[in-house]
């Protein structure tokens, strides 16, 4: 069934179908729907048959990696908590702003339920009795559906005290965040829950140490805390069945571009670019040719044709010089131009720093500037290098934003470098990006 959003590509045989496997055909607006297809059976199993450190000995033992693009291990970093009886929060980052990720929109759409059962096994585990999701303001089909269903939950007291006959109390209550990107990053969105302006802060402390309200937290992205039930319900080794030694389950990605179809897609850790541009995409549209591909989102990187058959996991991607981000996968064929690209990239850095340190808030304004030179012909060829310095530099920068630059640029250039060059001659007139610098 192609579920409302028409972006999910569940009706595509080949998937492995697990985070995506009730959606379709769970009403996402019933709690009763969610429970006659076994919802609510992982929480009620951990509470009879588990306690606390067993559930994050499973998780851990899972392999489950943060799914929001870091992919630290999600039951290391429970285990981080303190134990005992002090305030503590499970934090869902629901915040999903990386340019091309709709991943977690769908999650919350078709299955809320699904992550409110993952927030409520993280709760269990780590002995925090609140937890708050931050989600995108624009996101209001996911905000309505998400209330909905913890209206529901809370009717049937599977949220709140002595949950289904136990000892365990939890609540789950919906922060809306104003559309900065920057609140995507983990202490710079419980900044904005406290009411304060979105800065990030320095870590040190973690928020495992001192989170919201400098109260020991968890923030986990949705796609991650959404894996939770199934790994409690049908075990790590399952879980780990599919996918890679180190980065074990599935993956969804998010295609996007210049593909004859696009959607959401669920395989296992590791599908290569080329599956799941050829099976899913059903290759390039117009009968074009690929010309490279963007992965992980503007933080991510580049890549070619030759590396068509790398898999798409988190170790993988990072030893090719990429990232797999949340797992955007935006393919651009031959009418692409790269200056353009990058130019488009470095416009969205610059929007979305926050301007809080010198480093990102001076380098993504110059490096914007310098993109701008290349797509004006008006750069000279020594402003490559001078890009890749000013990107180098912001490696010192506070947060991952201004860390991130670096990748999109050294990716793009190691593949069009020349394409860079030709843009340094004023008279020229690029096919490929005449006219685009209008939106700019
Ligand atoms: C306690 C330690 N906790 C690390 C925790 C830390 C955090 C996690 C990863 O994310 C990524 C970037 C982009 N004690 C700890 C510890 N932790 N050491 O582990 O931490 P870290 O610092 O490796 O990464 P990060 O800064 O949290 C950066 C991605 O996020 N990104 C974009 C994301 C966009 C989406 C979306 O749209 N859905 O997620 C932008 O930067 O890939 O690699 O929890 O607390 N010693
Ligand atoms: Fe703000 Fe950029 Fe510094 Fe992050 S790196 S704190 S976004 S100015």
């Amino acid at each position: 069934p192609e579920v409302e959003g028409r972006v999910c590509m569940l009706d595509e045989p080949g998937q492995t179908q697990r985070l995506t496997e009730k959606i379709g055909s769970i009403d996402p607006l019933s709690v009763d729907s969610y429970l006659e297809k076994g919802g609510y059976a992982a929480i009620k199993k951990a509470l009879a048959e588990y306690q606390p450190d067993d559930v994050i000995a499973i998780v851990k033992d899972s392999g489950l990696r943060g799914r929001g693009g870091a992919g630290f291990p999600a039951g290391v970093k429970w285990s981080f908590l303190p134990k005992g009886d002090m305030q503590k929060y499970v934090i869902c980052n629901a915040d999903e702003g990386e340019p091309g990720t709709y991943k977690d929109r769908i999650l919350m759409e078709e299955n809320p339920h699904g992550l409110l059962e993952g927030m409520m096994l993280c709760g269990y585990a780590t002995g925090a009795t609140v937890g708050y999701i931050y989600i995108r303001g624009e996101y209001r089909r996911s905000i309505e559906r998400l209330q909905r269903a913890i209206d529901q939950a809370r009717e049937k007291g599977i949220l709140g005290d002595n949950i289904f006959g136990s000892s365990f109390r939890f609540d789950i209550f919906i922060k809306e965040g104003g559309g900065a990107y920057v609140c995507g990053e983990e202490s710079s969105l419980m900044n904005s829950m406290e009411g304060k302006r979105g800065y990030p802060r320095f870590r040190p402390p973690f928020p495992a140490g001192a989170g919201f309200l400098a109260k020991p937290s968890n923030v986990n992205n949705v796609e991650t805390y959404a894996s939770v039930p199934m790994i409690i319900e049908k075990g790590a080794a399952w879980y780990k069945s599919v996918g890679l030694e180190t980065c074990t389950g599935t993956k969804l990605y998010c295609l996007s571009g210049k593909l004859n179809r696009t959607g959401l897609v669920e395989m296992p850790m590791g599908t290569t670019l080329r599956e799941i541009i050829e099976t899913f995409g059903k290759g390039i549209k117009n009968g074009k040719t690929f010309k490279f591909a963007q992965v992980g989102g503007s933080a991510g990187g580049i890549l070619g044709p030759e590396l068509m058959d790398l898999p798409l996991d988190i170790d993988s991607t990072i030893k090719a010089g990429v990232t797999l981000g949340s797992g955007v996968v935006l393919v651009c064929d031959e009418d692409t131009c790269p200056v353009d690209f990058l130019l488009d990239v470095l416009n969205f850095f610059e929007h979305e720093s926050c301007g809080q340190c010198v480093p990102c808030r001076v380098g993504t304004r110059q490096l914007h500037h310098l993109a701008r030179k290349f797509a004006t012909g008006t750069a000279v060829p020594g402003d490559l290098d001078l890009m890749v310095e000013k990107a180098k530099l912001m490696k010192n920068s506070l947060c991952a934003l201004g860390q991130s630059p670096i990748l999109p640029i050294t990716t793009m250039l190691k593949y069009f470098r020349e394409d860079f060059l030709r843009h340094c001659d004023p008279s020229l007139c690029c096919p490929e990006c005449a006219n685009s610098l209008a939106h700019y």
